[in-house]
C-alpha cells in the first residue's frame, strides 16, 4: 500500500481503495454488486484503517462505497464455510479505536454488517434516498458484529428492538430523527459532503465518541422488562416456528442488563446458533431463491425491454384496483377500463379508501395518497389505452371475454406494446390466439389477491411470448415490489396447481373420516398461516357456486345451499362468533357424515402424521410433475411461489426444499404407503422416484 498527498490514488488492498486529500483520508470500498463485506471488502477496510493511522498527514477518515450502495451486509455465500481473515470484527475494531474520527458516508442501503461497521465509525452522514437497516432477523441469524449491542444505545431500546426483529430497511429521514444519522447531505454529493462533514469535526475538535460507551438511551429501560414482554406478545403470531426473532430480543435484554462485552458474548452464542440451524439455512436458501427466480435462462442478457410509462388495466374490480395501485405506487400513470360509469366510481373509490387506510394507518401523507390518485384515471373507452406500453386484462375468468378483449386490444395499443393477461388458470395460449396480429406480444401476470399487497406475481410465458414482452413483465414486476417468477402453461400455472393436488388430499380425508378443522390444524402447525378449510371460509365457499346450477353433489355445494358461504355468513366449514372466531361445527360435521354414509363409507380415525404427509407429499409429488413437464425452469422457482403465494413458512424453504429434508426416498415410500388412499388417479412422478432412486436433491443449499 503506497499513499501520497494530494489525492494521489493509491494501490487498492482487497476491495479498498485509499486516498488522501488534504488532512482527509477516504477510503473507498468497490465490491459490486452491493459492496457485501466479502474477505476483500474487509481486506480493504483494514489495509485503508492501517494507512490511516500510520500517515500523520491524515487526521479524519471517511469510508464510503462506489457502486449503487453502500456496505449491504455481511457476504451471505461465505456463511457455512470457514471464515477467512480478516474477520470483520478486526475491521471494526480499527475503526473503533482510531485516534483520528472516522465518518461513514452512506448511500443506497446500509445493511447488517454494513450498518454495523458503520456504528462502529464515530460519525455517520447519509443522502435523502439511503435507507439503514438490521435485516439479518429475515435470513433466520441476527446482527452477529455489535449491532444487537450498538443499535440501541443510539436510537434508543424501543426503535432499535423494532428494527432488529423486523428487519426493517429504515428511510434516511427517520434515521436522522432517531440519531442513527448525524447528517443528510444532498443527493450526488455524498462525497464531497462527507469531506466537508469531516473537516468540521476536526475544526470543532468534537469527541472521538464511541457508540459502545453511550449509555443514557439504555440505561432509560434498565428494570423495564415489560418492554420485552410487549415485543414478544405483540409479534408471537408473526414469529411463530422462527427461532431468529426471540434470539433478537435476548441480545437486546443483554444489552440493557449487562456490560457491552458481556453483550457482545450473548450475540455471538446466539448467532453461533441460529447460523447453524435448518431455519437459517432455509431462510437464506429462499433469499438466493428469489433472486434466481428472476433470472431467465436462454434468453440474451441484453434483450431489450420495453420501457412502461403507462400502464393500462382492464377491470376496475379488486385484482384490476388493486394491480393498479402497485403501478401508482411507483409513479407510473394507470388508466383503468370499465365497461359502465358505476363500476369505474367504485374502482377508483376503493383504491382510494385502501389509501386513506394507509394514511390513516401513518403509512402515507395525505399528500403521498393524493399523489398516487393523481396518477390513476378511468375510462369507459378502450381506444384511450392506444398509447400503453403495457396492458393488463383482469376481468372475470372467461375464456370468450378474454379473448375478445385480446381481440379488441390488439386492434387498438400501439405496437410494441406488451399485453398482459391476470388470468390465474386459463389457457394463457389460447387468450394469444386472440391477438392474431401480436400473439408474441401476450405474457401472463398473475397477480395474486389483494395484488396490492401479496408479493407473488407468476409470470406465464405462451408458446409464443417473446424474450422482450417475457423479460419486461419480469422486469416491471421486479419493480413495483413484487417476487416473480416464470411459469409454463397449464390448468393453475405452479402456485395453484399445487393448492390443487394438495386440495384433491385434503377433500379426500374429509370422507375418510376427517374434519376439516383435523386437517387445518395439522397444516397450521406445520407452519402455514391457515389451512383450505379456513381458507375457503375466509375468501367465501360460493366462488364459482350457483344457486340455481348446485345440485348437492359435494360438500362444498350443500354447505352453500344452507347459506353456510364462510365468514361472510358466519358459518361455512366452521361456525363463527360476532367477532369471526371460528370453531368447530356440528352442522358440517353432520353433512360431512351423511356424505359418508350415503357413499356406503365408515369413518377412520386418520392420523396428523398421514394428514401432513398426504397433504404436503402430494404437493412435492405435483412440484415434480411440473418440473418434468418444463412448466417451472427450478424447483426453487416452485418454492418461491409458494413462499410469496401462499404463507409457506420460509423457515421451511418451501415444498421442494422441505422435501429435500425429509429424504425423496421417505417422500417416496410414504406415497407408496398410502397408495390408493391417494387417490385412483394418483401417480408417482417418475421424476421424483428416479431423484429419489438416485439420492438426488430437488434444490441446493
Ligand atoms: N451477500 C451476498 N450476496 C448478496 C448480498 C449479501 N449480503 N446481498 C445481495 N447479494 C447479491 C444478490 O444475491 C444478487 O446476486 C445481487 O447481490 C443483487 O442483489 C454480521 C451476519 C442490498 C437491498 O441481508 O437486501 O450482515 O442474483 O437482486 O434488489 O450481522 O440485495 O445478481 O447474482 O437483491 O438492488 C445482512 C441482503 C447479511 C442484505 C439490494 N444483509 N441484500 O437489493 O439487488 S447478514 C442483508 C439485500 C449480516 C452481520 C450479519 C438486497 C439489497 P445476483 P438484489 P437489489
Amino acid at each position: 500500500m503506497t499513499i501520497t498527498n494530494n489525492g494521489a490514488v493509491s494501490e487498492t488492498s482487497g476491495a479498498g481503495t485509499f486516498t488522501v486529500e488534504g488532512d482527509i483520508g477516504i477510503l473507498t470500498i468497490d465490491y459490486p454488486p452491493v459492496n457485501a463485506l466479502s474477505q476483500a471488502t474487509r481486506q480493504g477496510i483494514v489495509s485503508g484503517m492501517q494507512a490511516a493511522a500510520a500517515n500523520p498527514d491524515v487526521k479524519a477518515v471517511v469510508l464510503i462505497c462506489a457502486g449503487r450502495t453502500f456496505l449491504a451486509g455481511a457476504d451471505i455465500t461465505e456463511f457455512g464455510k470457514p471464515p477467512k481473515a480478516p474477520s470483520l470484527r478486526e475491521a471494526q475494531d480499527l475503526i473503533e479505536n482510531s485516534s483520528k474520527p472516522v465518518i461513514a458516508a452512506i448511500h443506497g442501503t446500509a445493511l447488517g454488517g454494513g450498518l454495523e461497521v458503520a456504528m462502529c465509525c464515530h460519525y455517520r452522514v447519509g443522502v435523502e434516498s439511503a435507507k439503514c437497516g438490521l435485516p439479518e432477523v429475515l435470513i433466520g441469524v441476527l446482527p452477529g458484529a455489535g449491532g444487537t449491542q450498538r443499535l440501541p444505545r443510539l436510537v434508543g431500546v424501543e426503535k432499535g428492538l423494532d428494527m432488529i426483529v423486523n428487519g426493517t430497511h429504515v428511510p434516511a429521514k427517520e434515521c436522522l430523527a432517531m440519531g442513527l444519522l448525524d447528517a443528510l447531505v444532498p443527493e450526488g454529493e455524498l462525497r464531497s459532503s462527507a469531506i466537508a462533514f469531516a473537516k468540521k469535526v476536526l475544526a470543532e475538535n468534537r469527541p472521538l465518541r464511541k457508540v459502545r460507551d453511550l449509555d443514557d438511551k439504555i440505561a432509560a429501560v434498565r428494570g423495564k422488562p415489560e418492554i420485552f414482554a410487549a415485543v414478544r406478545k405483540a409479534n408471537a403470531k408473526k414469529f411463530r416456528g422462527l427461532p431468529a426473532p426471540e434470539a433478537c430480543i435476548q441480545c437486546v435484554e443483554a444489552a440493557v442488563n449487562g456490560s457491552f462485552e458481556d453483550g457482545l458474548a450473548t450475540e455471538r452464542r446466539l448467532f453461533q446458533q441460529l447460523v447453524t440451524g435448518t431455519e437459517s439455512i432455509a431462510q437464506r436458501y429462499a433469499f438466493f431463491a428469489q433472486r434466481e427466480a428472476a433470472k431467465i435462462p436462454g434468453i440474451p442478457a441484453d434483450t431489450p425491454l420495453v420501457d412502461v410509462k403507462k400502464v393500462g388495466i382492464i377491470g376496475a374490480g379488486t385484482m384490476g384496483g388493486g394491480i393498479a395501485m402497485n403501478f401508482a405506487n411507483v409513479g407510473i400513470p394507470v388508466i383503468l377500463v370499465e365497461t359502465a360509469q358505476a363500476a369505474l366510481d367504485r374502482g377508483l373509490g376503493v383504491i382510494r379508501k385502501n389509501y386513506e387506510n394507509s394514511a390513516k394507518k401513518g403509512r402515507f401523507t395525505q399528500e403521498e395518497v393524493e399523489k398516487r390518485m393523481a396518477l390513476l384515471t378511468g375510462t369507459l373507452e378502450m381506444e384511450q389505452l392506444a398509447d400503453c406500453d403495457l396492458v393488463i386484462e383482469a376481468v372475470f375468468e372467461n375464456m370468450a371475454v378474454k379473448k375478445e378483449i385480446f381481440g379488441k386490444l390488439d386492434r387498438i395499443v400501439k405496437p410494441g406494446a406488451v399485453l398482459a393477461t391476470n388470468t390465474s388458470a386459463l389457457d394463457v395460449n389460447e387468450i394469444a390466439s386472440a391477438a392474431t396480429s401480436r400473439p408474441e406480444a401476450v405474457v401472463g401476470m398473475h397477480f395474486f389477491s389483494p395484488a396490492n399487497v401479496m408479493k407473488l406475481l407468476e409470470v406465464v410465458r405462451g408458446a409464443k411470448t417473446s424474450d422482450t414482452a417475457l423479460a419486461t413483465a419480469m422486469h416491471i414486476g421486479k419493480k413495483i415490489g413484487k417476487v416473480a417468477a416464470i411459469s409454463g402453461v397449464c390448468p393453475g400455472f405452479i402456485g395453484n396447481r399445487i393448492l390443487s393436488a394438495r386440495g384433491a388430499q385434503a377433500h379426500a380425508m374429509l370422507m375418510e373420516g376427517a374434519m376439516p378443522w383435523d386437517i387445518d390444524q395439522v397444516l397450521y402447525d406445520f407452519g402455514m398461516p391457515m389451512g383450505p378449510y379456513a381458507m375457503s371460509d375466509l375468501a367465501g365457499l360460493d366462488l364459482g357456486w350457483s344457486k340455481d346450477k348446485s345440485k348437492s353433489s359435494t360438500i362444498r355445494e350443500v354447505l352453500c345451499e344452507m347459506d353456510r358461504r364462510g365468514q361472510k355468513t358466519g358459518a361455512g366449514y366452521y361456525d363463527y362468533d360476532e367477532n369471526r372466531n371460528a370453531r368447530p361445527s356440528e352442522v358440517t360435521k353432520k353433512v360431512i357424515l351423511d356424505f359418508m354414509a350415503k357413499e356406503g363409507r365408515t369413518p377412520r380415525e386418520i392420523g396428523k402424521d398421514e394428514i401432513l404427509e398426504r397433504c404436503i407429499y402430494a404437493m412435492v409429488n405435483e412440484g415434480a410433475k411440473i418440473l418434468e413437464e418444463g412448466i417451472a425452469l427450478r424447483a426453487s422457482d416452485i418454492d418461491v411461489v409458494w413462499l410469496n403465494g401462499y404463507g409457506w413458512p420460509v423457515y421451511r424453504g418451501g415444498p421442494m426444499f422441505y422435501a429435500d429434508t425429509v429424504g425423496l426416498d421417505n417422500v417416496v415410500a410414504k406415497l407408496k404407503e398410502y397408495g390408493p388412499r391417494m387417490g385412483a388417479n394418483f401417480k408417482i412422478s417418475p421424476l421424483l422416484e428416479k431423484m429419489a432412486a438416485d439420492g438426488k436433491k430437488f434444490v441446493r443449499t
